[in-house]
This record gives structure tokens, sequence and C-alpha cells, in this order.
């Protein structure tokens, strides 16, 4: 049976994590693409040479040319510009939807039948947008947040608990901005949710509010310390995690953003929810209740979505 292919859009600085893990994890024949003129060639072949004393068999290549990515089984997008100190998610907008457009036609022309996951911000946006350029099933398309955000918040409650990060779970559900929303309720350590923790003395009210709002600003604090670029490691790990749920058909349960349609209320758009990821896509949304205050932040959150896709309207009138 052949490898599986994915293609990665963008080799930039996660596209080019993403081919490294991709490898080291064997998931299959990794093509790089982008418009930047030796870049995917470039990383592909120093991949590739560490091949031999990786022990990888998995094919690498890189290409301009979306001819290559030709019955691509996933494309991960990166494609676009990232933030630079100073700049919102929010302020990326209009020049990645015009390279949403072009990698939307590129997917729908050579790799119809992938599973595609989106990376470039803002993310509920330009998943969006890209599902609506491409024309692939809406289950077929989601974007990459909800794992990285949870993984930051999980890592934060781990150093607080001084426990195996291993054995803390926590789901951050919303938009991927400044509105995102935490699930503290959700969020456990061994099954014990976060609010009992506080109760038995493991942490405070204030020290759980303080790893929430750093969880909120994580992005920002990896921007304000590289100063030339965004986070890659992370983001990479975690798109590499819902590829393996798809190709491996593992059924996981990701926090990702995916195409809602009256789930947990939200209509015609992409939001963080927690879903059920294996061979079909998106299999299922987990329609979660959430308490009279978390629905209050997650209706901010997704009012903040919805401001973008009317932006991204209002910039292209075909999505109108
Ligand atoms: P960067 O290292 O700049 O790589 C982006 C690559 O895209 C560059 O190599 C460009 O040449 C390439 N590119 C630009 N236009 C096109 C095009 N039309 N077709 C193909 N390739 C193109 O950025 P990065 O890898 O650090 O980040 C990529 C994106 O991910 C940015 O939009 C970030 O804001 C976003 N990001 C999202 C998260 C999430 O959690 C959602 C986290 C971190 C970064």
């Amino acid at each position: 049976m052949a490898r599986p292919k994915i293609a990665l859009i963008g080799a930039g600085n996660i596209g080019g994590t993403l081919a490294h893990l991709a490898a080291l994890k064997e998931l299959g024949d990794v093509v790089l693409f982008d418009i930047a003129d030796g870049l995917p060639q470039g990383k592909a072949l120093d991949i590739a040479e560490s091949g031999p004393v990786e022990k990888i068999d998995a094919a690498m290549s890189g290409t301009s040319d979306y001819a290559d990515i030709a019955g691509a089984d996933v494309c991960i997008v990166t494609a676009g510009v990232a933030r630079k100190p100073g700049m919102s998610r929010d302020d990326l907008l209009g020049i990645n939807l015009k390279v949403m457009k072009s990698v939307g036609e590129g997917i729908r022309d050579h790799a119809p039948d992938a599973f595609v996951i989106c990376i470039t911000n803002p993310l509920d946006a330009m998943v969006w947008a890209l599902q609506k350029f491409s024309g692939l099933p809406t289950h077929k398309v989601c974007g990459m947040a909800g794992v990285l955000d949870s993984a930051r918040f999980r890592h934060f409650l781990a150093e607080e608990f001084n426990v195996s990060m291993r054995d803390v779970t926590a789901f951050v559900l919303g938009g991927h901005g400044d509105t995102m929303v935490p699930s503290v309720r959700y969020s456990t350590v061994a099954g014990i949710p976060l609010p009992d923790l506080i109760e038995m003395g493991w942490t405070t009210q204030e020290k759980l509010d303080a790893m929430v709002q750093r969880t909120r600003d994580g992005g920002a604090e990896i921007v304000g310390l590289l100063k030339t670029g965004s986070a890659f490691y992370a983001p990479a790990a975690s798109a590499i995690e819902m590829a393996e749920a798809y190709l491996k058909d593992q059924k996981r349960v990701l926090p990702c953003a995916a195409y809602c349609d009256g789930d947990l209320g939200v209509k015609d758009m992409y939001v963080g929810v927690p879903t059920v990821i294996g061979a079909g896509g998106v299999e299922r949304i987990v329609n979660i209740k959430l308490n009279k205050d978390e629905q209050s932040m997650f209706d901010t959150s997704v009012k903040a979505v919805q401001g973008l896709v009317d932006a991204c309207k209002g910039i292209d009138s075909s999505l109108a």
C-alpha cells in the first residue's frame, strides 16, 4: 500500500516544522509547497538529507507548482503572513484572504479529496474562506487552534500543579483570538475538574485566572519574545496531532475550528468546538452544555469571529 501523501501549503516556520515532524513520525510522503523561490525545495532537501540519520524512508520534495500536490490525503495550510510585535491576528486579514483564494483553488483543482487543516491567521475567518474558495465538504476542512491553545493551558496547569502534563486535560473554545474561552469546568487533572482542585487547595482562583489570561495571550507572549515572527513548534505539533488522527482513524476528541451549522448555537461559521476527528474528517461536533458565564464568553467570541467573516465578505464579493 502506498504511503499517505501530505501536502504542506506554506514552507515557512510552521511549514518546515510540520515537514520535519511528519517525517520523524513517518506519517507519509511530504510535499512542501511555497511561492518563495527555492524555499520549499531547500527545506525538503535538508530534511531528506536527515533521512539516513533519522532512518526516514518517506519521500520529501519541494515545489511551487500545485500540480505536485495531486492526490494529497492531507493538506496543511500555513501560507500567508505571520504576526510581528504590535500586530493582532486580525491585522493579517486582507493579505491572507487573497492567499486563501489561491490556496483554496489549488486544493480544489489538485487535491479535492484531502482533509484540509488551516493554520493561517486570523484562523476562524481564514478557514471559513478557505472552505468557500475550495468548495470541499465542510467536514473535510477545519482549522487548528484549539489543540494549541489547550496545549498552552495544559502546560501552564501542569507547571502550577507539578504533575505530568499527560494527566492534565483542557480545552479551549471559541475563536482563536483575545476572546477565546479556556474552559475551566471541563479541564481536569486525571479527571478532577479545576474548580475541585481549588477547593482541595492545589491552586487559587487568582492563580487560575492568571493562567487563563496567559493562555489567551499565549501567542502574543511568543511574538513578543521572538520579535521577528510567531510561534511555530507548538502550532506544528498541534496540527500534526490532528493530521495523525485523520490518517490513522483515531477518532480523537480534539478542539478545532469546525464548521458549525447550528452546533452550540452557531450557524454557517467556523469556530473552536470539541470535535471527533477520524477517517471521515471532522466526524462529530461535541455539543457540550455551557453554563451562563461560559455561554456569554462564547457568544462574545463568536461575535468577534462573525465580524471578521463579515470583513472577508466586504473584501471579496464572491464570499458574500
Ligand atoms: P512564515 O514563516 O512567514 O511562513 C509563511 C509562508 O507562506 C512563507 O514561506 C511565504 O512565502 C508563504 N506564502 C505566502 N503567500 C503564499 C501563497 N500565496 N502561496 C503559498 N505560500 C505562500 O509564517 P509561519 O509559518 O510562522 O505562520 C504561518 C501562518 O500561521 C501565519 O498566518 C500565522 O499567523 C499563523 N499561525 C497560526 C497559529 C494558530 O494557532 C492558528 C499559530 C501560529 C501561527
